[in-house]
């Protein structure tokens, strides 16, 4: 199964590591199309030489070869964002990860839409059981 991780770049990438940790566990499911979101050597100034333009296109090629996307979406991401309402766009399964003790706010567009699993969680230990129990209902 091909799994799509989104996470923030240049939205800030203060949870670069955990985005590491969580791409590593989903790669016990399937190929994780988007590994580089955990690269920590990826500053939020997003910019690897590709253009913005082939980055959008690649990305959405990739999500929408997907078959379920996993977001942790605790750091706001405009992208991030986007990538969801493209995914629900396309009736793809989602799985969003947010930690309240971060202090932040859950935008109601993610807490309301039905189309979505959210998972509150306080560390990584706690999403294991949830992605598993998320990706093993749909390989
Ligand atoms: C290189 C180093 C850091 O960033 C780059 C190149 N930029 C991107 N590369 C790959 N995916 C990207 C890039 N910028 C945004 N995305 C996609 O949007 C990813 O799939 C993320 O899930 C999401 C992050 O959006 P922002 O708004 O936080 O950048």
């Amino acid at each position: 199964m091909k799994i799509y991780f989104a996470g923030s770049i240049r939205g800030g990438r203060e949870d670069a590591a955990l985005y590491s940790q969580i791409i590593e566990y989903l790669k016990n499911f399937g190929e994780v199309l988007t590994e580089h979101i955990g690269d920590s050597s990826l500053t939020e100034l997003g910019d690897d030489g590709y253009s913005d333009r082939f980055i959008h296109d690649r990305d959405l090629e990739w999500l929408l070869s997907a078959g379920v996307v996993v977001a942790e979406i605790t750091t706001i991401s405009v992208g991030v964002g986007y990538e969801i309402g493209r995914a629900v766009a396309a009736g793809k399964k989602v799985l969003c990860l947010f930690r309240p003790d971060s202090g932040r706010n859950l935008s109601a567009m993610i807490a309301g839409c039905p189309e979505l699993e959210v998972l509150r969680y306080g560390n990584f230990d706690e999403t294991k059981s949830a992605i598993s129990a998320f990706l093993e209902k749909r390989i």
